[in-house]
């Protein structure tokens, strides 16, 4: 079973193929060159809406299988902003270090205990013929004061865990697998890909 991982975000590629890279019959593929790549629109009202078009998107452009996911960042003390839009907080070209720099700032006077938030991925599996399944993840922890670690991409070098002491980006690629929102998602999705590939055969 191939499946086109309809995603231009490098770092959810590895998080996707490492987690997924044991599913005995399936076969991950990128869509197209990284100097091509897919045109994915994010034009709906929710993560699922948005994981949907674009998984939908790659689907009707290669004819097989794609998977793809949408997620947000939701802060408690900021009525789940920046929730869907949290690739394009700080503005339409904004770079992950910008993201971070605004939210902190929104937040610098909130404290300890305002200072929730989730991360929700949604992701979407879709074949041509139509054959649509969705799966949510979540994580919950706190916005930090300031980033900390290297690891990971995005919000993860200010996105706390209180369990830990740590950050996001202080844990490694598996060790973020075992506990994300997105690695909640795959576990979800795995148990799909494995009944389909049963009755695929
Ligand atoms: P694709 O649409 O091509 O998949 P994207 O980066 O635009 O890539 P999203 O819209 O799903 O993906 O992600 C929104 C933003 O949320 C993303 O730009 C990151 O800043 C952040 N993000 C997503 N997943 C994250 C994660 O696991 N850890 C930290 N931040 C994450």
């Amino acid at each position: 079973m191939k499946i086109i991982l309809a995603t231009n975000n490098r770092h959810k590629i590895e998080e996707i193929r490492e987690f997924l890279k044991e599913v005995p019959g399936v076969i991950l593929s990128e869509a197209k060159d990284p100097n091509d790549p897919l045109e994915l629109k994010e034009e709906g009202a929710t993560l699922r809406d948005n994981a949907l078009q674009k998984a939908r998107t790659a689907a009707h452009q290669t004819g097989e299988w794609a998977l793809a996911d949408d997620t947000g960042l939701f802060v408690e003390s900021l009525d789940g902003r920046p929730g869907i839009f949290s690739s394009r907080y700080a503005g339409e070209q904004a770079t992950y270090e910008e993201n971070r720099f605004k939210l902190l700032s929104e937040l610098r006077d909130v404290p300890e205990e305002k200072r929730g938030a989730y991360f929700s991925c949604v992701m979407a599996l879709v074949h041509p013929d139509g054959r649509e399944v969705t799966v949510e993840g979540r994580l919950l922890g706190r916005i930090a004061r300031e980033p900390k670690g290297n690891q990971g991409f995005g919000y993860d070098p200010i996105f706390w865990l209180p369990d830990r002491d740590r950050t996001l980006a202080e844990l490694s690629l598996e060790e973020k697998n075992k506990i994300s929102h997105r690695g909640k998602a795959l576990y979800k999705m795995k148990g799909v890909l494995e009944g389909l590939t049963k009755l695929e055969g």
